[in-house]
């Protein structure tokens, strides 16, 4: 039988930089013959992809936190049977721009959710499934909100409070804090160059540990 893939997600506040490290990820592992797909939280199917739109537009009326939890969990099921599982079975890898950690840091740190719940659903969606190793962009609120908003309209979860994204941004560094084998923190201010240097140091750790285990 193939070997599974590797799944590596990508994580950290607005606009960070994940979805610019991931186009350069991307790269490099295709120069390394790594067989990948692309994909992202919310969304990465039709149905997560509408679910997505629900979660970012900005509404007239509120939408209660556990909708909210329950409607990402919703996208994340049909994402794992439609299109993470079956690639991971083909022994392709998987990067994810977002994951469960972000439900972790945004709905349980940000929205204060009792992390018991997320872990509940988390074990019902996902039964065993973990990513193998999660890079972190990490950043003062104030550097990557500056950048979303270049970006021009902000969305319902880029129109937070500043307390709430230091919340997120906290429980996030929590989580790699916890654990240290799975997270790379990258420093995510420093110019785009510096940021893609410590980039291509980590991917080269997760090339080697995969090449040494025979899982490429
Ligand atoms: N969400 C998601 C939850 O609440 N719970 C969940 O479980 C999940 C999965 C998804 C939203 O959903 C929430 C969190 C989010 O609010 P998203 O689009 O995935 O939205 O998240 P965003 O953070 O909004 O993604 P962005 O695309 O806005 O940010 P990125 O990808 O981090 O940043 P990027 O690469 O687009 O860069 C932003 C700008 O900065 C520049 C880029 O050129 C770009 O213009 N830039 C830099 N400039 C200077 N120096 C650097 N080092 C730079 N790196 C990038």
């Amino acid at each position: 039988m193939a070997a599974k893939g590797l799944f590596i997600t990508l994580e950290g506040g607005e606009g960070v930089g994940k979805t610019t490290g991931m186009d350069y990820l991307e790269q490099y592992l295709l120069e390394q013959g790594v067989d990948l797909i692309v994909t992202r939280e919310p969304g990465g199917t039709r149905f997560g992809e509408r679910v997505r739109n629900l979660l970012l537009e900005v509404q007239q009326e509120s939408m209660d936190d556990m909708a909210e939890l329950l409607l990402i969990f919703a996208a994340r099921a049909q994402h794992l049977r439609e299109v993470i599982e079956p690639a991971l079975e083909k022994g392709r890898w998987v990067l994810c721009d977002r994951f469960t950690d972000a439900t972790y840091a945004y709905q349980c740190g940000g929205r204060g959710i009792d992390p018991a719940a997320v872990s509940l659903l988390e074990t019902l969606v996902q039964g065993a499934l973990r990513p193998n190793a999660t890079i972190l962009f990490d950043a003062p609120v104030s550097v990557g909100m500056a950048r979303a908003k270049d970006r021009g309209e902000l969305d319902r979860f880029e129109r937070e409070s500043n307390n709430f994204f230091d919340a997120v941004r906290e429980n996030y560094l929590a989580r790699a804090a916890q654990d240290g084998e799975r997270f790379r923190v990258i420093d995510a201010s420093q110019p785009l160059a510096t940021v893609k240097e410590s980039l291509e140091t980590v991917a080269v750790q997760i090339v080697e540990a995969a090449r040494s285990r025979g899982a490429l």
